[in-house]
């Protein structure tokens, strides 16, 4: 059954985001897990460019825009600002692609995890530098073809292996760090409030489909995120109270082949068989380590 969602105060339609685009749908359920007494610095990207061309605003929440690498230390800049005034009350939200986040701001990032600060720092991981037309980051998955990782005769696409950020905030001590994607909304909404009520840095990584990143059609975000969850490869995790743990939502209750998740997509459509299978068991290690 469909489930009507009401329009989001806190992040307006008429923005110019593609159509179906998974980043636009994942920042409305995060936007549905935060109350009015919140401020968000938000890094150059798809995000920040599609929801503010002037003189109009999608935003409903105060939100300023940073450098692409500086988001983490605005933000740090606007929580010392409130602790000046006394603001105990009022959350600082740091947005980012995984551009941002994995690569140019990290060290930005680390300083601010560094610091211990009671800051929520959400990465739309689309998997690639979206707004500047689909170059590899190092979020960017073995086998993607991308305009810097183009797939050809030679070429099986990128042959990096996707960066751990999860382990890199967790290896900072944060204490809240999750993983999400743009097929459960529901999902992202609980992690953002459950990290809202801890105290101290926390991390949320949602998985965010690129329409045309990922050549999907753009009915597709939500499916792709689903999929990606139940291959195994990009799984919803939390940690909380020094635990960490995996939740096994899958597509039909079974686990699903890789192949599944790679057909649809323009960006591994080259893929042969060899590939696949060394993606399948990135997928199949993902299971095990989790534990699904
Ligand atoms: C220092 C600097 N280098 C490059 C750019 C150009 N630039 C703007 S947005 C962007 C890509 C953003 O990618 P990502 O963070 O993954 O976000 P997405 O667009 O995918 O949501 C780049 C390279 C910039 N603004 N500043």
């Amino acid at each position: 059954m469909t489930k009507k969602i009401k329009n989001n105060k806190f992040l307006s339609p008429g923005h110019n985001a593609c159509a179906g685009c998974g980043q636009l749908s994942a920042a409305q359920a995060v936007m549905r897990g935060l109350n009015k007494d919140v401020i968000i610095a938000n890094a150059t990207g798809c995000l920040e460019v599609t929801t503010t061309a002037y003189p109009q605003s999608s935003w409903g929440l105060p939100w300023i825009h940073s450098l692409f690498e500086n988001a983490a230390a605005v933000a740090s800049g606007i929580l010392a600002a409130l602790a000046q005034k006394g603001d105990t009350k009022t959350k600082v939200i740091v947005q980012a692609g995984d551009g941002g986040t994995y690569d140019i701001g990290l060290g930005l990032i680390s300083g601010m995890w560094e610091r211990g600060e009671n800051i929520l720092y959400v990465c739309y991981d689309t998997e690639a530098y979206s707004n500047t037309g689909i170059q590899a980051s190092g979020a960017t998955p073995y086998g993607a073809s991308t305009t810097t990782t183009p797939d050809g005769n030679a070429s099986v696409g990128s042959t990096q292996r996707k960066k751990d950020m999860l382990a890199i905030a967790l290896a900072h001590g944060v204490n809240y760090a999750a993983q999400s994607t743009a097929g459960f909304p529901d999902d992202i909404t609980a992690k953002v409030k459950a990290a809202l009520a801890v105290d101290g840095p926390s991390y949320l990584q949602i998985l965010a489909p690129c329409i045309p990143g990922w050549k999907i059609n753009n009915d597709e975000a939500v499916l792709m995120g689903k999929l990606a969850v139940a291959t195994g490869l990009y799984p919803l995790l939390e940690y909380r109270n020094g635990k960490l743990s995996a939740s096994s939502i899958t597509v039909a209750s079974r686990k699903v082949a890789v192949s599944e998740y790679l057909k649809n997509q323009g960006r591994f459509r080259h893929l042969k068989n060899k590939e696949i299978k060394i993606i399948q068991k990135l997928a199949d290690d993902n299971l095990k380590k989790y534990r699904l």
